[in-house]
């Protein structure tokens, strides 16, 4: 069984390849002129680029929970897969990535950077279906 961390770790590794060069541009700025705070570069946001808040879904018996979800800009939305089944995460207009297929207590997760709406189903069963607004 896949767990979060592995499928979270190799993202974070991307994401950390481009914020270093800027990090460490900005830290050694830093060291020239102490009078300037070097800002805290760790934690959740600073490491994925994201300042929103994470919302999280789950996915009992076959369905979405809550099944409808309203969110403000830059929300990092992370489903979980609570069935003993294999569910996917599809976006309806091909607003994000497609998950790959979630084992049990497996996540994915997607950044909902602009307003709007987003259906989504599960590839595996498209009868499954949700729906997150942003704004
Ligand atoms: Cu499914």
């Amino acid at each position: 069984m896949k767990t979060f961390e592995t499928f979270v770790l190799p993202r974070r590794a991307r994401l950390h390849a481009w914020l270093v060069a800027p990090v460490a541009v900005f830290a050694a700025l830093c060291l020239a002129n102490p009078t300037v705070a070097a800002p805290a570069e760790t934690g959740d946001s600073a490491a994925s680029g994201n300042a929103g808040p994470t919302y999280r879904i789950e996915i009992h018996d076959f369905a979405f929970s809550p099944k409808e979800l309203t969110v403000p800009i830059g929300t990092r939305i992370v489903w979980t897969n609570r069935d003993d089944e294999p569910h996917t995460i599809v976006s309806a207009a091909g607003a994000f990535k497609p998950s790959h297929a979630l084992d049990t207590d497996d996540s994915y997760s997607a950044v909902l950077d602009k307003p709007g709406t987003y259906a989504y189903f599960c590839g595996i069963h498209p009868m499954m279906v949700g729906k997150i607004t942003v704004r």
